[in-house]
C-alpha cells in the first residue's frame, strides 16, 4: 500500500484553497448566513498549542455549516497594539511596528499550515491607520453622546520608570521592570461611561441562551447589582458636617455599629488636608495598589477623627468617626458604618483600634448569648440585641423592616449600587490608539475634526526607556488648526478597546468611510458562534456588549445591543512539567523518556524529576511549537488530536504518544481509502446486502449530532469505529454506484476533521465534493431489537425480536420460551402493559 504523502497533499491543497479564493465569503441573501469567529490573536510572533485548538475548533464548525449549505463567514485578524511590542522594541532596538508587522506575517504563514477555512480577503489589524481611523470617530461619536468624560483618577505610577503601570506590572508592591516601590498618583483620564448601562448588561445576559452558565454568572458578579440602603448619620456637634451618607447592603446590623468609616478621598478629608498625621497617614495608604483586592488584603490602618457620629436607630449610641484604607472612594459614598461582629473587614479594624464588638445576628434563634471572637459571623440567622428588629430573620424580613423604618423616619433611602465602574481607556503607552483629542491653551478639550483622522502614530526611530513617548515628539504633539494652537492627548486607547468592535469590521473590511455598512453587519451580525478563552469571560465580552450599547444609543439605526448570540469557551492545552535536580524548568525537547516510566535529561544519564501537568506556558518550559509539529506529523494529525483527547471545553492533555497516535490513524484511514478504491474498481454487478447504508445513515446521524453538541472528542471516536466497520464493510460486495455514493458520504462528514486528507481521497476517487449529507430514520432503526419481559414489575428475560412485533406476537414466544413459561405458569392473566419495541409488563 502507498503510505500518506502528508507533506505533498497538505501543501498542495493549502495553495489550491489559496489561489481559488475558497474561502471568500459575500453577501447572499438566498443562503442563511453563518458567522463564525474565534479570538483574533495577539501577534506574538509564533502561533501556540492555545491557538491550535482555538482554531481547529472554530474551522471544524465554520466547514460544517458551510457543507451544510449555510454563507459562512470565517475571518482573522490581529489584535496587534500592546505593550509587548514596545517592551520587545526597547530591548531588540527597533520599532514595534516593524516588530508587530514581522511578527504578522510569520503567524499567518503558520495559521495557513494549519489548513484553515479563513477568508483572507478580510484580514485586518488594529494596528493599522486603515482600522483605528474608524476606531477614532468611535471614540468622537461617543465623546458627542455624553458616553466619553475626563476625570482624575488614581493611577499605580512608577517613580523610576516615569511611567504608569497595568495592575498586572506591579509584583508585590514594586514595579515590575525597576524594582522600585509603587506610589498611587492621580493623573487626568478618559473614561467610557459603561455604568450607565449597567442594567441593561446585567438584564440581556438572562437573553443569552447559547453562553455558557459559567460566563453569565461572572458577568453578573462583576456587574454587581447589591440591593441596599443609603443611612443619613447625624454628627454631633460638629461645625462643618452635620451629617454623614453612607451605603450599606446591611441594615439590619444597626445596633451592632460601633465606628463609621470614611475614604482618604471622601469629601470630608479637606478639612483635614493641613494635618500633618493626617497626610502622613494618606501616604501610607497610597502605598497599597489600587485594585481591590490589594486594598482587601492589605492590613487595615485608621486615622481617627474628632467627629461623632450618633446611630439614627438609637440616640445613644455614639460612635467614632475615621478614615480607613479599607473603605474605597468610587464605590457607594465612600463611607461606611462598621459592625465587627458581622463584617470581617470591620471586625479586624475593631479589634486593632480596640471598638466594640456587639453580635446582633445569631445563628440560632435560642442562643441569646452568641458571641463573635476572631471571625465575624456572616451567615443567616436572627436579630437579636436590636430593640424592635429582635426575632427577624436576617437577612430577609430584618431588612425589608430596617429600610421601611428608615423611610419612614426620614433617615434613609433604599438604593440599588452596582459593582461595576467606568471604563478608564487611557494608557500612557507609545504602541496604541491615538486618542482624537487636543488641548488649547486653558488645558479644554477639543475634537480633532474629523477631516484630519485618523491622527496618525508618528514613526518612532526607538524607544527611550522611561516615559510616554508621544510626550517627547513635540513637532508631532503641537498642532495649530485656523491659526489656534493646539497640544495633542498623548494618552492611547487600551488596547480592549480595539477588540470591542472588530468583528464589526469584519462585515466591511474595505469601507473606508466608516467603520461598518448598515447593509453588511444587518446580513452578518450579530456573530453566531464566538470561540475563545475563557480568560475573556469579564472584561473584552463585556467591552463588546457594552459598545454595542453604546453605538445603539441615540441611533435608531443601529439595533445590534448583543454581538455574539452563541459563545463557546475552550479549555487549555496542558503538557507536563520536567525539572532537572537543580529545580530549573526543562523544556520537553530536552528530556528524553525511557518507556514512559523514567525520564532522563537528553544524552545523560540525570534523572528528570516529572510534574504535574499544566497548562503549557513559556515560564515553565513545558510548551509544544506547533510549527514542528505540523512539520513532523502533518496538519491533519495535529487537527485530530487536538480535538481527541477531551471535550473542547476541558483541557486537553498534549503528549508525544497521543500526536504518534494520531498521525498512524490517518495513516490507517488512507490505507482504508485505498482498499476502497481497489472495490470500486472491481465493479461488482450487484449489492451483497444494504448494511453499509444502514451503517453511513447511523455514521452520518452521529457525527451531525455531535458536532451541532460540540461533542468534538466523540466524533474522533466515531472516526475510528467507522475506520473498523468499514475494513469489515468491504468484504461485502458492493456496485461501484453504492461504495461511492456512501463512501462520498463519509467523506464529507470527516472534511471538517482532516480536510487535506477528505479532499484527495475526493480527487482520488474522481467526485466532486457533495453536500452534508442527510440520513433516513427508517434505516437507522435496528432489524432485531431486545424486548423486555417483566412478570409482575420484575425483569425475567428478554427476547430478540423483529421491529414492531405485536402483542400477540410476544405473548405466544413467552409461551414457548422454557424458562419465561415457568415464570406464567398457567396462572391468571390480569393485565399486560405492552410498550412497543421496548417491554411488555404481565401481571398474574
Ligand atoms: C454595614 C455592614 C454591616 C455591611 C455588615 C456589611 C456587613 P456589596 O454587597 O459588595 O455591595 N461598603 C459600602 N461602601 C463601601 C466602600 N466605599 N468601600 C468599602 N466598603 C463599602 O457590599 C456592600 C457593603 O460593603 C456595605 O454594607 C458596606 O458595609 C460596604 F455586617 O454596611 B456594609
Amino acid at each position: 500500500m502507498e503510505r500518506y504523502n502528508f507533506k505533498k497533499i497538505e501543501d498542495y491543497w493549502q495553495d489550491e484553497w489559496d489561489k481559488n479564493n475558497s474561502f471568500k465569503s459575500k453577501i447572499d441573501k438566498t443562503k442563511k448566513k453563518f458567522y463564525c469567529l474565534e479570538m483574533f490573536p495577539y501577534p506574538s510572533g509564533k502561533i501556540h498549542m492555545g491557538h491550535v485548538r482555538n482554531y481547529t475548533i472554530g474551522d471544524v464548525l465554520a466547514r460544517f455549516k458551510s457543507l451544510q449549505g449555510y454563507n459562512v463567514l470565517h475571518p482573522m485578524g490581529w489584535d496587534s497594539f500592546g505593550m509587548p511590542a514596545e517592551n520587545a522594541a526597547r530591548q531588540n532596538n527597533l520599532d514595534p511596528k516593524t516588530w508587530t508587522e514581522s511578527n504578522i506575517s510569520n503567524m499567518k504563514r503558520q495559521l495557513k499550515k494549519l489548513g484553515l477555512s479563513i477568508d483572507w480577503g478580510r484580514e485586518i489589524s488594529t494596528c493599522s491607520p486603515e482600522y483605528y481611523k474608524h476606531q477614532q470617530k468611535f471614540f468622537l461619536e461617543l465623546y458627542d453622546k455624553g458616553l466619553v468624560y475626563r476625570k482624575e483618577e488614581y493611577v499605580n505610577w512608577d517613580p523610576v520608570d516615569q511611567t504608569v503601570l497595568a495592575n498586572e506590572q506591579v509584583i508585590d508592591g514594586k514595579g515590575w521592570r525597576s524594582g522600585a516601590t509603587v506610589e498611587r498618583k492621580k493623573l487626568n483620564q478618559w473614561f467610557f461611561n459603561i455604568t450607565k448601562f449597567s442594567n441593561e448588561l446585567l438584564e440581556s445576559l438572562d437573553s443569552l441562551n447559547d453562553w455558557p452558565n459559567k460566563v453569565k454568572i461572572m458577568q453578573k458578579n462583576w456587574i454587581g447589582k447589591s440591593v441596599g440602603c443609603e443611612i443619613g448619620f447625624k454628627i454631633e456637634s460638629s461645625k462643618n458636617i452635620d451629617e454623614i451618607k453612607c451605603f450599606t447592603t446591611r441594615p439590619d446590623t444597626l445596633f451592632g455599629m460601633s465606628f463609621l468609616a470614611l475614604s482618604v478621598d471622601h469629601p470630608l478629608s479637606k478639612s483635614y488636608e493641613n494635618d500633618k498625621d493626617f497626610i502622613n497617614f494618606k501616604k501610607k495608604c497610597s502605598e497599597t495598589g489600587t485594585t481591590e483586592e490589594s486594598i482587601a488584603v492589605a492590613d487595615k490602618i485608621g486615622f481617627k477623627t474628632d467627629l461623632i457620629a450618633i446611630n439614627p436607630l438609637n440616640e445613644k449610641i455614639k460612635v467614632p468617626v475615621y478614615f480607613a484604607n479599607f473603605v474605597l472612594m468610587d464605590y457607594g459614598l465612600g463611607a461606611v458604618f462598621g459592625c465587627p461582629a458581622h463584617d470581617q473587614r470591620d471586625l479586624d479594624f475593631a479589634r486593632k483600634y480596640n471598638l466594640k464588638v456587639k453580635a446582633v445576628v445569631t445563628p440560632n434563634k435560642d442562643d441569646l448569648n452568641f458571641e463573635v471572637q476572631n471571625e465575624a459571623y456572616t451567615g443567616p440567622g436572627y436579630i437579636f440585641n436590636s430593640s424592635f428588629l429582635d426575632g427577624l430573620k436576617s437577612p430577609g424580613d430584618s431588612i425589608i423592616k430596617t429600610i421601611e423604618h428608615l423611610e419612614k423616619e426620614k433617615l434613609g433611602v433604599k438604593k440599588i449600587n452596582f459593582r461595576l465602574k467606568d471604563w478608564g481607556v487611557s494608557r500612557q503607552r507609545y504602541w496604541g490608539c491615538p486618542i482624537p483629542i487636543m488641548y488649547d491653551d486653558n488645558g479644554s478639550p477639543h475634537k480633532i475634526p474629523e477631516e484630519l483622522l485618523p491622527v496618525k502614530l508618528p514613526s518612532i526611530e526607538k524607544l527611550e526607556p522611561t516615559g510616554n513617548p508621544l510626550d517627547k515628539i513635540t513637532e508631532w504633539k503641537n498642532i495649530t488648526i485656523d491659526g489656534k494652537k493646539y497640544t495633542r492627548e498623548t494618552d492611547t486607547l487600551d488596547t480592549f478597546v480595539d477588540s470591542s468592535w472588530y468583528f464589526l469590521r469584519f462585515c466591511s473590511p474595505d469601507n473606508d468611510e466608516n467603520g461598518f455598512n448598515y447593509e453588511d453587519i444587518k446580513y452578518w451580525m450579530p456573530v453566531d458562534q464566538y470561540i475563545g478563552g475563557v480568560e475573556h469571560a469579564i472584561l473584552h465580552l463585556l467591552y463588546s456588549r457594552f459598545f454595542m450599547q453604546a453605538l445603539s444609543y441615540q441611533n435608531e439605526k443601529f439595533t445590534i445591543k448583543e454581538p455574539f448570540t452563541g459563545l463557546f469557551t475552550q479549555g487549555m492545552v496542558c503538557h507536563e512539567t520536567y525539572k532537572d535536580q537543580n529545580n530549573n524548568w526543562l523544556s520537553p525537547e530536552q528530556v528524553t523518556s525511557i518507556n514512559g516510566k523514567k525520564y532522563l535529561k537528553n544524552n545523560t544519564s540525570i534523572e528528570i524529576k516529572v510534574g504535574s501537568s499544566e497548562s503549557m506556558s513559556k515560564s515553565k518550559k513545558n510548551t509544544i511549537d506547533p510549527e514542528n509539529i505540523i512539520k513532523s506529523y502533518g496538519a491533519d494529525s495535529v487537527r485530530l488530536f487536538i480535538l481527541s483527547d477531551s471535550p473542547p471545553e476541558k483541557d486537553v492533555q498534549w503528549s508525544e504518544e497521543g500526536i504518534i497516535s494520531s498521525y498512524k490513524f490517518i495513516q490507517k484511514l488512507w490505507t482504508l481509502h485505498q482498499k476502497i478504491i481497489d472495490e470500486i474498481e472491481k465493479n461488482h454487478s450487484e449489492d451483497s446486502n444494504n448494511s453499509l447504508i444502514k451503517f453511513t445513515n447511523k455514521f452520518i446521524k452521529k457525527i451531525t449530532q455531535n458536532l451541532e453538541n460540540f461533542n468534538y472528542n466523540i466524533i474522533i471516536a466515531n472516526i475510528h469505529e467507522m475506520h473498523t466497520h468499514m475494513n469489515q464493510e468491504i468484504n461485502n460486495k458492493y456496485t461501484k454506484k453504492t461504495l461511492i455514493e456512501n463512501y462520498a458520504k463519509i467523506l464529507t462528514l470527516l472534511e471538517p476533521i482532516v480536510p487535506h486528507l477528505a479532499n484527495e481521497a475526493f480527487k482520488e476517487i474522481g467526485v466532486n465534493k457533495i453536500s452534508w449529507p442527510n440520513y433516513d430514520e427508517n434505516l437507522i432503526i435496528e432489524d432485531i431489537i431486545t424486548f423486555v419481559i417483566q412478570i409482575n414489575g420484575k425483569k425475567r428475560g428478554t427476547l430478540a425480536v423483529k421491529m414492531n412485533v405485536s402483542e400477540v406476537e410476544i405473548l405466544k414466544m413467552i409461551n414457548q420460551d422454557e424458562i419465561l413459561k415457568k415464570y406464567l405458569n398457567e396462572k391468571e392473566i390480569k393485565k399486560k402493559i405492552f410498550i412497543p419495541n421496548k417491554l411488555m409488563n404481565i401481571i398474574i
